[in-house]
């Protein structure tokens, strides 16, 4: 069955989306009552995100599921939850969404955005299930990135409208931004190792904004690499694999780029849980097989 007009509407309902989001961001600048699920405080503003677009996303035909970093369990169209995993997911398609993606770069008024991974496959899935991903940046202007069939093509979002600006996206070959998370007496050996060869590159600036999709869409821009790797403190790292690093490695892979673990593309990792998290890292090949050679012998 074909998912190109899904994805399509999918495409659409999130660039038209995008203006209330970013509306909604006034006023909603205080914490609720409560956590989401990977227990992080959550912000009114991420609550709303939500919200919206559980409602546009799941009444398109062709979407089937809904799940979000801000609940527990995956959210069914016919029902008020599905378990998603066990069920068939009859031929549709299952949405997973970062709905403010660096929602604590709010109050210092930094970049933030939505992240949309849709799945051919019940939820939690692998990143080879893949059929679209897309992020909305909420910069000086909005844009949004999608990946379908391998293509990543940018987008400036008017009024709710997406207008082309970049088709067939390919990372540059001289690469110049780096973007590590975690704090550094955090960061594994392998991983400082790979961290002080990538310093001492002349050619590279550190370019770290504490939202994933503003320092991937640095990366996407002007080549190079970001990562939130394993820490000493959190093995598996911050990033979920469903929600951020999933999609965002799609997104980058299909732009010429390579996604890791620290062994592996990411969308070869096999999920336990819906929120599970993984150490992720981005960029062009190079940096990519630099990564997985230095931390493999860090080992
Ligand atoms: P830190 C935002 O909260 C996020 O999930 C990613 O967007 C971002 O890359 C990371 O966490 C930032 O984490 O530890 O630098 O605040």
């Amino acid at each position: 069955m074909s998912h190109a007009s899904t994805i399509e509407a999918i495409l659409d309902a999130v660039a038209g989306t995008a203006p209330e989001i970013r509306e909604g961001l006034v006023g909603r600048r205080e914490y609720v009552e409560g956590e989401n699920p990977s227990g992080e405080d959550q912000l009114a503003a991420d609550v709303h995100a939500d919200r919206l677009l559980e409602e546009r996303l799941l009444a398109i035909d062709g979407v089937d599921s809904y799940a979000s970093e801000e609940r527990e369990a995956v959210v069914g169209a016919d029902d008020e939850t599905a378990d998603g995993g066990d069920g068939d997911s009859s031929g549709e398609l299952s949405v997973a969404v970062d709905p403010l993606d660096g929602s604590s770069n709010l109050k210092p008024n930094n970049a933030m955005g939505t992240i949309v991974a849709v799945y051919d496959a019940p939820l939690p899935a692998q990143g080879q299930d893949l059929v679209a991903a897309i992020y909305v940046l909420l910069g000086p202007i909005t844009t949004m990135v999608a990946a379908v069939d391998g293509q990543a093509t940018e987008y400036v979002v008017d009024d709710g409208d997406r207008h082309t600006v970049r088709e067939n996206i390919t990372l540059p070959g001289d690469p110049t931004v780096y973007g590590f998370g975690g704090r550094v007496p955090d960061w594994t050996e392998g991983f400082t190792e790979y961290a002080r060869g990538i310093e001492s590159d002349t050619s590279l600036k550190l370019r770290y904004g504490g939202a994933m999709i503003g320092d991937v869409n640095q990366v996407m821009t002007y080549g190079g690499v970001f990562a939130y790797p394993a820490l000493e403190s959190a093995p598996e790292g911050k990033l979920r694999l469903q929600f951020e690093g999933n999609p965002m490695a799609y997104i980058v892979e299909s732009a010429g780029g390579k996604s890791s673990d620290g062994e592996r593309s990411l969308l070869d990792v096999e999920p336990d849980g819906l929120h599970d998290r993984v150490p992720v890292h981005l960029g062009n090949a190079d940096l990519i097989d630099r990564l997985e050679t230095t931390i493999d012998g860090g080992e």
